[in-house]
């Protein structure tokens, strides 16, 4: 698995071994796994099935890296903190093309492969929309056949499981190791030392050269995890690489030694510490101890593994180090990745400084992924100078240097020092991660063409007018694989029937589609296939809510992180004024709805849990009430994740995206419900825009402010005059503050109250809200011409082709990294043929 390039000896295993499929699985059941038909269960069928890919899989990696080895490839490496995978079972099939043959060897265990599917844990190592991100290029980068390597952290715990009691979320470790990870290798003997703590000492050379050198370290070791990352139907395997933390065998044994046996067996504990647990919060920083740990463990063995390849292959010549590597980092999470290569380069492998600059500089580029500034990372200097003290000479060498820079181009500037500096002066002094991530990388990039906007008039402006060259947009994409093809097996084959089968791998070719919108034939089987998705979301919602869908009504679904900048409880605003309407009996004409709402809240984000109770009581209410029940329906689904979305997006049929425009870096649900389907209410926030433009204003349900009117918006925001002139938002509010939706617990929604109703509410909840009203009412009126829906939602997916996380990729490939798709270097390489034959 590894991407070492190792000679393969005469009598190692062929691929051609590899039998039967059947074969394989009962030879896993009965024998790798030890079971018999009578322990048929789901779980050792699961198991057993993922050996017999997983077999596969290494067999497909080894020739995938042999090919590469022998082309000399410039390879990326993408390092984030997160990766949320989800399951792997179903996509490996996809990308395997095993169906067929996976279906016929379970036939004799009489179970069904969904069956067995569902026996597999999600791998949950991510939040939300970053680390999904991160997944969905993965698999486009094995798609296009791209030498990348994905570097992560093995989190013994990933997110949580969220349950709801009494309304609340309630948060429960997710072990998800405890059955077994069958599909990662580890290679022990390529674990990587990763040194904290300690000091630094200098000492002069014979030749004069002063080297600096941090000593007195406590190491922890870095053991890689690989998980193969199948690419579709193309034969290549590329490789995510997972690092675990455990203790070193000298660090126990010197504590040993000294008689200290418990002492020994703690600081087992503190290095297992490092890849325990995954930080909850998303899109904002903590600023706990542990996850810069966290974050230097994991660029320190990434960085080490790289160079130890290289050395491998070149020996200590770096000279074109920078032709065949290049890093992403993903947000500023690894960014101390500019400090570590110069360490690496300069005290590890002896090179002057400004060489070492050049190769960092020219190999580190830089995703942005938020505005917010509570997401922006600060280290405090002491805390840095006590776990990383070589580190922090280094950013104070890069600080003086860059400085040096700032004074050519703003002479006698001091503001200017100040405002750049990678260092923020204060009582306590902290350093700036994104500034350190843009002045060591060649290239800085935003996730949507508004936010990219953003960050070059903004957050990052000085920085833009000083290398306007280094900054560039990326929008977003998912991949088709998992969110269509995988996800919605049904419409997969009615595309395929009308259009052909190119668009899995191609998805540009999704627009033929549009020739069918207006055709009766196909929108009669795009509304079957719609009708029985919404059956399986039905059943999801009754067995974890215990609620009752109906899929003759619309299907109103915002699935994502809870967060005050999203906006759910504009959502629920809007859920409480249209169940007023129906106890007023302004039913006429209203077009019934199920709201589905699911996400997660930050453990620690006050806020964000109390919008959860909000909803819950608020669903209780109107689910229990019958004049309610022909018109609307609500339910909150419990421990939302990437499995649950792969059935709630095929049976969406209204996508909300509402965030308060300038806030949403991108989003990428909305273009998973896109792709399948649904129609999007939304702001011109993030990719929205960018959907807007692809499918067209008819087709898309604008409200909102925009970006440029919140700003004037703010200055002289009154949100309760704004409520008292809205009879419709004062009617919610009188609902809501007369405790109807908790009689029993009285105040306790005083908090959400008073945050909408405050001139400083950065959200502008209360100014959006008949903005979004009348939209929803737009949405209901549309429905109810059945025709007309049909034809936006075809036209929706036909638009959907700028989202597939393949066009994001190239784009990366081509603009950032520069590297040569394997297949595109055969085509070059038979064309140089050619000519010369
Ligand atoms: C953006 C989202 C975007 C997605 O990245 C997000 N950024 C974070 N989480 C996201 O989902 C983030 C998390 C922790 C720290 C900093 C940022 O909010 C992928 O689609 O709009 O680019």
């Amino acid at each position: 698995m590894s991407n070492k390039s190792t000679k393969i000896h005469k009598s190692e295993p062929k691929n051609t071994l590899l039998t039967d499929l059947n074969d394989d699985l009962n030879r896993h059941f009965y024998y790798t796994l030890g079971r018999d038909k009578t322990e048929g269960s789901r779980l050792y069928l699961y198991h057993a099935l993922a050996l017999t890919i997983r077999d596969r899989l290494v067999a497909k990696c080894r020739t995938t890296n042999e090919q590469r080895a022998k082309q000399k490839t410039k390879k990326a490496a993408y390092i984030s903190l997160e990766f949320l995978m989800g399951r792997a079972l179903g996509n490996a099939i996809l990308n395997l093309d095993l169906e067929q043959e996976v279906n016929k060897a379970l036939k004799q265990y009489s179970v069904e492969l969904e069956n067995v599917s569902n026996a597999e844990h999600d791998a949950g190592l991510g939040n939300g929309g970053l680390g999904r991100l991160a997944a969905c290029f993965l698999d486009s980068c094995a798609s296009l056949s791209l030498p990348v390597v994905g570097y992560g952290i093995r989190y013994e715990y990933g997110m949580f499981n969220q349950s709801i009691q009494n309304g609340y979320q309630i948060e429960q470790p997710d072990n998800w190791l405890r059955e077994g990870h069958p599909w990662e290798l580890s290679a022990p003997e390529q674990s990587k030392r990763v040194k904290f703590f300690g000091h630094v000492e200098s000492y002069t050379d014979k030749a004069g050269r002063n080297h600096r050198v941090w000593v007195n370290t406590q190491d922890v070791l870095a053991v890689p995890y690989d998980v193969p990352i199948p690419g579709y139907k193309n034969d290549v395997v590329n490789t995510l690489r997972l690092w675990k933390s455990e203790a070193t065998d000298e660090f126990n044994l010197r504590e040993f030694n000294e008689g200290s046996y418990s002492d020994a067996v703690a600081q087992k504990n503190l290095a297992e510490q490092i890849s325990m647990v995954l930080y909850p919060n998303d899109s904002s920083e903590n600023g706990k101890e542990l996850r810069l740990r966290q974050q230097y463990f994991l660029t320190s063995a990434s960085l080490q593994d790289i160079i130890d390849n290289w050395i491998a292959e070149h020996g200590e010549n770096f000279e074109e180090f920078s032709d065949f590597n290049v890093f992403q980092l993903n947000d500023t999470h690894p960014s101390i990745a500019v400090a570590e290569l110069m360490r690496l380069l300069v005290d590890d492998h002896e090179m002057e400084w400004d060489k070492a600059w050049e190769i960092t500089t020219s190999t580190m580029a830089y995703t942005n992924h938020t505005l917010l500034p509570e997401a922006l990372e600060r280290w405090s200097v002491p805390l840095f100078e006590r776990l990383l003290p070589r580190l922090l000479e280094i950013i104070y060498e890069i600080n003086a240097r860059f400085l040096g820079e700032v004074a050519t181009k703003w002479p006698g500037d001091s503001d200017k020092q100040r405002e750049l500096s990678l260092i923020e002066e204060g009582d306590v002094p902290q350093i700036r991660m994104a500034y350190l991530a843009i002045v060591g990388s060649f290239s800085v990039n935003g996730v949507a063409a508004l936010h990219t906007e953003l960050l070059k008039s903004g957050l990052f402006n000085t920085f833009y007018k000083l290398w306007p060259e280094k900054f560039n947009n990326k929008t977003n994409g998912v991949t088709p694989r998992r969110w269509l093809a995988h996800c919605n097996p049904n419409l997969k084959s009615l595309i395929s029937n009308y259009i052909g089968t190119k668009w899995v791998s191609n998805f540009d070719n999704i627009k033929s589609l549009r020739r069918f919108y207006d055709d009766k034939e196909f929108q009669d089987k795009w509304y079957a296939v719609k009708k029985s998705n919404k059956e399986q979301l039905v059943d999801l919602v009754k067995q974890h809510c215990d609620v009752e869908f109906d899929t003759n009504m619309l299907f109103d679904v915002q699935v994502k992180r809870i967060h005050e900048y999203k906006r759910q409880l504009l959502n629920i605003l809007h859920v409480i004024h249209l169940y007023i309407q129906i106890c007023k009996g302004n039913t006429e004409n209203m077009t019934p709805r199920c709201v589905l709402i699911g996400g997660k809240a930050a453990p620690g984000y006050h806020m964000a849990k109390q919008i959860i109770k909000l909803i819950n009581n608020v669903a209780e209410v109107i689910n229990k009430d019958d004049r309610a029940k022909p018109y609307l329906r609500v339910a909150f689904l419990p421990n939302y994740n990437v499995t649950a979305m792969e059935t709630i997006c095929p049976a969406t049929d209204l996508s909300e995206q509402i965030s308060t425009a300038g806030k949403e870096a991108s989003g990428t649900g909305n273009m998973k419900f896109m792709m399948n389907g649904a129609i999007t209410i939304g702001t011109l926030d993030g990719a929205n825009i960018e959907i807007l433009e692809s499918v067209g204003k008819d087709n898309f349900f604008l409200f909102g402010a925009t970006t440029e009117e919140i700003h004037s918006i703010r200055n002289n925001y009154d949100p309760i005059s704004i409520i008292n002139n809205s009879e419709n938002l004062s009617a919610v509010f009188k609902l809501i503050e007369s405790g109807h939706f908790n009689l029993f617990e009285p105040h306790i929604f005083d908090d959400i109250i008073n945050a909408v109703k405050c001139p400083s509410d950065p959200w502008l909840t209360a100014y959006d809200f008949d903005s979004y009203c009348d939209a929803q009412s737009l949405v209901s009126n549309a429905y109810q011409d059945k025709k007309q829906w049909l034809r936006m939602s075809i036209l929706n997916t036909a638009s959907s082709g700028k989202f597939s996380s393949d066009r994001t990729i190239a784009q990366y490939s081509d603009e950032i990294w520069q590297l040569k798709s394997d297949a595109k270097k055969i085509t070059d390489k038979e064309k140089l043929e050619k000519q010369h034959a």
